[in-house]
């Protein structure tokens, strides 16, 4: 089809000169199509295919044979080459499209046609059998000479037709502004608030002075009213704020609103039943996250999907994984664990801090004076262990326990007793693509001192947490824990490098101190031997300050150890002053909590908001909810409770950051299997994962081309290209189920 080139002026740069006076900004450029030949009206050149499609001319359109039996988009696919892409300019990429029989799904992306494959910008609809116009807008992230167009058509079981026609990419078009529907401006937490503990929301306003407030039941009736309090300018949000404590109010009950000026908030619940359901589906997670063993549809109904790597074609398995070349001559047997979030890499430091966090939300059931184990008990969480009569709970964390045993160097090996750092593809894979799916050579990385010490301190851990159901596994655990940390010793500064980041996450870090410190604790909390006693009285992490403003994560393990050196009983020596210093930990983000209009404890330095702010707001919590658990103090206990209100939606953003909770929540996360974004036949996340979260950062082309110039907490978009503000992650879906139980526990 003949089409004609648009060369037109933008309405602001026609009017800018003349209405304002002021001058006009830099002129309009002219929209300049990018592509060659999109209207296919005597030749398909210089368009490509993959060498398995065939195309041709049909009627003025390309039409291309897709075979069936391919894994990935990609292995099918009709393209252009060459095509300049100028940064910070925006793109109209329009093409119409067909596809029969109907449903198939073509990938259309325009990215970087030479590795690493970067995408710029992607969308897969399902294609109808009488075609459809699609047109998208986005800002290119680069500058470069070597991007492609492509319709990548594969992964499909039998074979299909595509036809295309009129592919444009339109540079120098206005820049499509991103405005996030904020919906109502009363901000509240959507999921429930508990019948005794705290109650706030927030109004965003012009107001300055003080608004009157009503509570709605269900039926509309007010049940109770008062007056918001203004705020000023809120920093992590740059929006003028009240805030509302309707906390005396304390009938259980669903469906109520907030009102004020003029706005009704999303509903939410007052009881504690949403949160022992949370408690159960946050843990529920890491189940469909396992590698190395199919995932059964009757225990996940939507998520049944084959074994991830476990030597099944196109996979080529995780039995038999050789390292990087150069770095070992060995091969090891790492299947199992859990994928690491939405890539299929498995990290041992951040499958340590995630496993830390489950066993310990395990721990505290057990010792905290609200805590009761049976709630976490045998056949809690549907697993195929379920019945076993071990707490479910053990029974999933013991799949990432067993995985990290196994990266441990053997007995006889170069560096005995460390373990290896990560094992993941030699390449990235783009999206979607089941573990199963994965082609790419599995490797290696060379071991460093953290994951070794990671490694200690759970094992560790979970010699005394699994004794009292399975003796050898725990002797088994200490073993490896006592082995590694020898091994720590031994090698104390080796540190994974920065720029292993092909084909998977460096997680580096250049300081061990952290995790000798932890290692040494949960050693120590274990055997009550003085070699490990001495180690933590005599580091510097001991008596330093750790709890600062971004919190704990997998690179910094301190408050791992020092959490546990509190509440763990031990003769410990000094142990009160420990006690101590994570109250004094709490009274700091209660401090915090309490400036934040919108109430968590979490205001990063100079409001830059890091790459998983959503775990680092609630592992500050955690350092409340374990201030509670040591003294008693209720305003320790409302602060972690009421941190909860920012994830689940009272927040810049009016969003909930936990999948299928609340009237509005994220539900795209970036993942490779559950990307239903992508691929209509594929699940969104499960129900009970949380996304990353606002990240100042926004280190992704797709947050980039849509946030730019973002203030804190509007650095999010639930979109799953965004994988830098919407990743899953094991270790941060760790810090809600730590959360969601101690909240339950407080009902
Ligand atoms: O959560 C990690 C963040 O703290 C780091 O800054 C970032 C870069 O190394 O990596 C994040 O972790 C990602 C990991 O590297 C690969 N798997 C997905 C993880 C979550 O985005």
């Amino acid at each position: 089809m003949k089409r004609r080139r648009t060369v037109l002026l933008t309405l602001a740069a026609l009017l800018g000169a003349t209405l304002t006076g002021l001058p006009a900004g830099p002129a309009a450029a002219d929209e300049v199509e990018q592509l060659k030949n999109g209207a296919f009206d005597t030749t398909t050149a210089p368009w490509w295919t993959t060498s398995n499609v065939t195309a041709g001319l049909s009627d003025g359109q390309l039409c291309a044979d897709v075979p069936g039996g391919t894994a990935n988009r990609w292995d099918a696919a009709v393209g252009q080459n060459d095509v300049t892409l100028v940064k910070g300019e925006s793109y109209r990429f329009a093409f119409k499209a067909s596809g029969a029989p109907a449903g198939h799904v073509v990938r259309a992306i325009v990215g970087l046609q030479v590795s690493p494959y970067d995408t710029y910008f992607e969308i897969s609809p399902q294609l109808i059998v009488s075609g459809d116009t699609y047109s998208y807008i986005f800002t290119s992230p680069v500058d470069t000479a070597q991007a492609q167009v492509a319709f990548q058509a594969g992964g499909s079981a039998d074979a299909w037709r595509m036809c295309l026609d009129d592919v444009s990419l339109l540079g120098g078009v206005p820049p499509e502004v991103y405005h996030p529907d904020t919906g109502p401006r009363v901000r509240v937490n959507q999921v429930g608030y508990l019948p005794s503990g705290p109650k706030n929301a927030t109004l965003v306003t012009d107001a300055t002075t003080r608004l009157p407030w009503q509570l709605r039941n269900a039926g509309g009736t007010t049940v109770a009213h008062g007056w918001s309090v203004p705020r000023g300018v809120d920093v992590s949000s740059g929006q003028n704020v009240h805030s509302i404590d309707f906390g005396a109010y304390r009938k259980p009950g669903k469906g109520f609103t907030l009102v004020a000026d003029g706005e009704t908030s999303r509903p939410f619940d007052i009881g504690t039943g949403d949160y022992e359901q949370l408690r159960l589906d946050s843990l529920k997670y890491y189940y469909t996250q396992r590698s190395g063993i199919a995932i059964r549809d009757d225990l996940r109904p939507g998520y049944g999907r084959p074994a991830g790597h476990v030597d099944v074609p196109p996979n080529r398995g995780d039995s038999n994984v050789p390292c990087q070349p150069g770095v070992c001559d060995y091969t090891l047997d790492v299947t199992g664990g859990w994928y690491d979030a939405g890539d299929h890499g498995k990290y041992v430091v951040n499958g340590g801090i995630a496993t830390w966090e489950l066993l310990s939300t395990y721990e505290r059931e057990l010792l905290a004076r609200t805590g009761e184990s049976g709630r976490l008990r045998d056949g809690t969480l549907a697993l195929p262990e379920s019945g076993d009569k071990v707490p479910d709970i053990l029974d999933e964390a013991r799949w990432e326990l067993e995985f990290l045993l196994r990266m441990q160097v053997p007995d006889g090996r170069p560096l005995a007793g460390m373990a290896h750092h990560k094992v993941h593809d030699e390449q990235w894979t783009g999206l979607p693509l089941l573990p199963s799916d994965d082609p790419q050579k599995r490797e290696l990385h060379p071991p460093s001192t953290q994951a070794t010490l990671n490694l200690a301190a759970t094992a560790a851990q979970a010699a005394r947490l699994y004794r009292p159901y399975d003796r050898a596994f725990a002797a088994k655990a200490l073993t490896a824990a006592r082995k590694a940390w020898t091994a720590a010793l031994a090698h104390p500064a080796m540190y994974a490098s920065a720029s292993d980041g092909t084909g998977g996450g460096t997680y580096d870090d250049t300081n061990a101190t952290d995790e000798f410190y932890w290692a040494a604790a949960e050693l120590y909390l274990t055997t009550g031997e003085k070699q490990f006693a001495d180690h933590v009285r005599t580091s510097p992490v001991n008596t330093a300050d750790i709890f600062g403003p971004l919190g704990f994560d997998w690179g910094r393990t301190a408050a791992a150890g020092r959490l546990d050196l509190a509440t763990v009983p031990s003769k410990l020596p000094g142990r009160d002053k420990l006690r101590q210093s994570v109250v004094q930990g709490a009274d700091r983000y209660l401090a915090t909590l309490t400036s934040q209009p919108y109430g968590m404890p979490y205001a990063p330095v100079d409001n830059v908001y890091d790459w998983g702010s959503s775990a680092q707001v609630l592992n500050n919590a955690v350092v409340l909810a374990t201030a509670y658990d040591i003294t008693g103090a209720s305003k320790y206990r409302d602060g972690a409770t009421q941190s909860m209100d920012y994830i689940l939606g009272r927040n810049a953003l009016n969003i909930s950051y936990v999948t299928g909770y609340g009237e509005v929540n994220s539900h795209n996360e970036h993942s490779r299997w559950y990307a239903h974004e992508l691929d209509p036949n594929l699940p969104n996340p499960p129900r009970g994962t949380l996304a990353g979260g606002p990240n100042s950062s926004i280190q992704d082309p797709y947050a980039q081309s849509r946030l730019q110039g973002c203030v804190g907490q509007f650095c999010y978009i639930d979109d799953i290209q965004s994988w830098s503000t919407n990743e899953t992650a094991i270790n941060w879906n760790a810090a809600l189920a730590r959360m969601a139980s101690f909240v339950a526990d407080q009902g």
